[in-house]
């Protein structure tokens, strides 16, 4: 089941002075009323990611692990009133779940904490609705505590989830909820080392009062920004964007610098990072949220990545009849294209089962869709090839695999042409390109070329690149390609250029 989020997205930005070489650099900025066009669009050009959205960018593969009471009652939303005596697994092993994630690529996890319907899987002091409660060894236990450990040994990141919409609590729709959910994230950014992303859903339906809440969201991210500056907060959250959708395919025209259209809600929050926050409103599932159409109109800019977030079963929670359901590797191949491959991290739920072990259905098929990928992109073609651009600096850096080194164009050219000639044939279906985001995001129209012995062809064609963009094609054998950059926002640049083949095309 695909849950739609029920809510309007807000988005908000945080930005950040004091630290590092981007000190003079921004990831936000205002329009003012007299900036002509040209001029907006060199201040989308020139917008970069703050360090901690570019930690997370690079992560590429993060996995959600969605488990608690809803894994014994076989449900998806639980309804606050489970009996916590149901909690009871008796093989969890949190090594295993980290384990199985880091093999098959991710780099980072989200544990669920606490979902809708308010069950802690640590043993919190703010309610007795918690594993403490449980017969899970004897009450002593504490799943966040044994996820965190698991990354810290296995060396992988830790998110945590957290759930404002809480079933279970009485305080919920009143002014105190907001504090008793300081006092839970307070638990959790404290007691567990570094945390490196707290994702927030926008869910806000009723609790145990039949009360709506109002989430003191800023509130929140002040808490967070204190106690874990180098967090990035999702999807309700100023420093990640949820893609518009839980299928696992992003837009094909993914900008990374969107509309922000309140500035003038900018606060300074009182820690020593002197961080920013601020909430603007705004739809952000439509088509195109970057292109010119729509930044020329903004009030603001802001450099807001996006996260595709899907599960690799149809539902969130383990369900026993869905392990025939479990995605395959064709299939979870074909979401890494168009998730990873367009611009944005993907977040792919493995929901542990009740026994408290990710199951063998999913272990099976994420070892796969590994092999599928090492089989892939662990073959560079364009390593060797003789790299030129008439107009453009530095095109060994293309292929030096270091996505710190870069190519652009000289002066201020936004069109270009850099061209790989091989000795010999390759045959290749499969275009990466990454541009530096360090600098900014600019390119806005290419087009890959190849070369039939005759004449030039087009083998394949898109718009946006950013941190990522993967392009499959017909299969083609030649000895000469051509990356056309067609438009672009400002000077382009290309830290790396693959040229990849793969034996069987996904569906
Ligand atoms: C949704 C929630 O309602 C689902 O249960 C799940 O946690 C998903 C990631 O977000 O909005
Ligand atoms: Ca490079």
């Amino acid at each position: 089941m695909i849950i739609r989020k029920l809510f309007t997205l807000f988005l908000g930005a945080a930005f950040c002075t004091s630290i590092n070489a981007q000190k003079s650099k921004e990831y936000y900025t205002s329009i003012s009323q007299g900036d002509k066009e040209i001029q907006i669009i060199s201040k989308a050009a020139h917008l970069i990611p703050s360090t901690r959205q570019f930690r997370w960018q690079q992560l590429e593969l993060t996995a959600f692990f969605h488990f608690g009471i809803n894994t014994f009652t076989n449900r998806e939303w639980g309804l606050g009133n489970e009996d916590p005596a149901l909690f009871n697994p008796t093989k969890l092993d949190a090594n295993q779940w980290v384990r199985v994630a880091k093999e098959a690529g991710f780099k980072q996890v989200i544990l669920t904490t606490k979902h809708h319907d308010g069950f802690c899987l640590w043993p919190t002091n703010t309610t007795n609705y918690s594993v403490k409660n449980s017969p899970w060894k004897k009450g002593n236990g504490d799943v966040v505590r044994e996820v965190a450990d698991a990354c810290k040994k296995q060396n992988m990141g830790f998110g945590i989830y957290l759930s404002p919409w809480d079933r279970n609590s009485t305080l919920y729709g009143t002014d105190d909820y907001n504090n008793f959910f300081v006092n839970q994230l307070t638990e959790l950014l404290t007691n567990y080392g570094r945390i490196d992303e707290v994702w927030f859903d926008g869910a806000n339906g009723e609790g145990a009062n039949g009360k709506k809440q109002r989430y003191d969201f800023k509130h929140w991210y002040e808490v967070i920004r204190k106690l874990q500056p180098t967090a990035v907060i999702a999807v309700m959250g100023p420093d990640v964007r949820w893609v518009g959708t839980e299928t696992g395919y992003g837009r094909e025209t993914e900008w990374s610098v969107v509309p922000i259209n309140n500035l003038d809600q900018v606060s300074i929050a009182s820690n020593s990072q002197q961080e920013a926050t601020y909430n603007p409103q705004g739809d952000m599932t439509g088509n195109e949220l970057g292109s010119r159409d729509k930044i020329i109109n903004a009030k603001g800019l802001v450099w807001y990545p996006a996260e595709t977030d899907v599960s690799i079963r149809p539902g969130w929670f383990y369900h026993k009849d869905e392990n025939d359901k479990v995605k395959t590797p064709e299939k979870l191949l074909d979401i890494y294209f168009h998730s990873v491959g367009r611009n944005s991290v993907l977040l792919m739920n493995i929901p542990p089962d009740k026994e408290g072990l990710i199951n063998d259905a999913d272990i099976k098929n994420l070892r796969r869709w590994k092999k599928l990928r090492d089989s892939i992109f662990n073959n560079n073609l364009s390593k060797g090839a003789i790299i030129t651009s008439d107009n453009g600096i530095h095109p060994q850096a293309l292929i030096d695999q270091n996505y710190t080194t870069y190519w652009t164009t000289k002066g201020k050219d936004t069109t270009a042409v850099i061209q790989l000639n091989f000795k010999n044939k390759k045959t290749i279906n499969i275009l990466m390109l990454q541009e530096n985001i360090l600098v900014g995001q600019r390119i806005e129209k290419f087009r890959l070329e190849y070369f039939n012995g005759k004449e030039w062809l087009i083998a394949t064609e898109g718009t946006t690149v950013g941190y990522k963009r993967l392009l499959q094609f017909d299969a083609i054998a030649t000895n000469k390609v051509r990356l056309k950059i067609l438009s672009s926002r400002s000077n382009p640049t290309l830290s790396e250029i693959g040229l990849y083949y793969k034996q069987i095309r996904s569906q």
